[in-house]
């Protein structure tokens, strides 16, 4: 099993750190700018250095990729990864865009962390650097794309299709047949009736039910949701 190397040490990466320890994977540690993140103080992980660093780090690992003699350093135990896979640990869905910006060259090499707790059909499809969080359900034939968040208690309904680096926040709710696009943020407790269509770069609101399509870009609060942008 890979070994997890988490992007940001705060609120979001003890949780993702407390999913992926009930697994039994391996963390070596967090990168932040900030060496006293709650990751160190209160999870105890190891402070690996600023983020640019992390940067560094995906790059050593896309050119252990092209170079199979392993002029990098091995870990040669049954079932180890050469160099550590990357999980970008923070919550905030711009931030975590321009992670994946910064962190391009060593992309490929990521992590997903599945909270024993959670529920994924097995038809369901989860893509790469993905965090589920406990009590999610994704039901069948349902999409996630690489980089998304299902937090805390969501549910993804039959069919849906979650797009990358999108968050479905703690305790939203989506219909069946729901699609949205692109680094979204549907937020803490909000429900998306089933066949709707929500657009790249939205925001829907707390507590907001959507009621219909909504376009790139928007941001919706309320129930009925309506848009503010
Ligand atoms: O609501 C829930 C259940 N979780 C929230 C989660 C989804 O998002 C949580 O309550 C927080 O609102 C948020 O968690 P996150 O992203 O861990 O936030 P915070 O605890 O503030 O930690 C963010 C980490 O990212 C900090 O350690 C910062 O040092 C780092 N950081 C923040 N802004 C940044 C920047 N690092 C870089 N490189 N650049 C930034 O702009």
């Amino acid at each position: 099993m890979d070994e997890i190397v988490l992007i940001g040490g705060g609120g979001h990466a003890l949780v993702v750190a407390e999913a992926a320890r009930g697994r039994g994977q391996s963390l070596v540690g967090f990168y932040d700018d900030d060496p006293a993140a709650v990751a160190s103080s209160k999870a105890g992980l190891k402070h690996l250095g600023p983020i640019a660093d992390a940067q560094l780090r995906a790059q050593l690992r896309a050119q252990s990729r092209d170079q199979p003699r392993g002029d990098q350093p091995r870990d040669d135990r049954p079932g180890r990864s050469p160099i550590p896979a990357l999980l970008i640990a923070v919550g905030d869905v711009p931030l975590r865009r321009r992670l994946i910006a910064q962190l391009a060259p060593g992309l490929p090499a990521l992590a997903t962390v599945v909270s024993p707790a959670a529920y994924i059909s097995p038809t369901a499809r989860v893509g790469q650097g993905v965090f589920v969080g406990p009590t999610a359900a994704i039901h069948a034939f349902a999409t996630i794309a690489d980089h998304a968040i299902i937090n805390t208690g969501a549910i993804i309904e039959h069919e849906c299709d979650i797009g990358e680096n999108t968050h479905v926040a703690p305790g939203a709710v989506l219909g069946g047949n729901v699609r949205i696009c692109a680094d979204s943020l549907i937020g803490l407790g909000s429900r998306v009736l089933p066949g709707i269509r929500i657009g790249a770069g939205c925001i829907i609101g707390a507590g907001a039910v959507v009621v219909r399509d909504v376009p790139d870009g928007a941001t919706l609060v309320g129930v009925p949701a309506r848009n503010m942008s």
